[in-house]
C-alpha cells in the first residue's frame, strides 16, 4: 500500500469534494480517500500493483478538476 497527497485545484464546495472522492474511489486498487476542501488536496491510500499516481491524477482530471 502507498499513500499519496495530491493537490487539487478547482474545488469550491462540498459537492466538488464528493465528486473528487467518488472519482478516486472508482479507481481500481484505491483503498481510502480523504479530500479536503480547505487544504485543496486529496489523500489517497492505494495498492501500487493496481493503481499509480498517474491513474489517480487522471481520475481527478476526468472529474473536471486540475491537479497541481
Ligand atoms: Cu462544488
Amino acid at each position: 500500500m502507498a499513500t499519496i497527497t495530491i493537490p487539487v485545484k478547482g474545488m469550491t464546495c462540498s459537492g466538488c469534494v464528493n465528486s473528487v472522492t467518488k472519482a478516486l474511489k472508482g479507481v481500481d486498487g484505491v483503498e481510502t480517500v480523504e479530500v479536503s476542501l480547505e487544504a485543496n488536496q486529496a489523500t489517497v491510500t492505494y495498492d501500487e500493483a493496481k493503481a499509480s499516481e498517474d491513474t489517480l491524477k487522471e481520475a481527478i482530471e476526468d472529474a473536471g478538476y486540475d491537479v497541481a
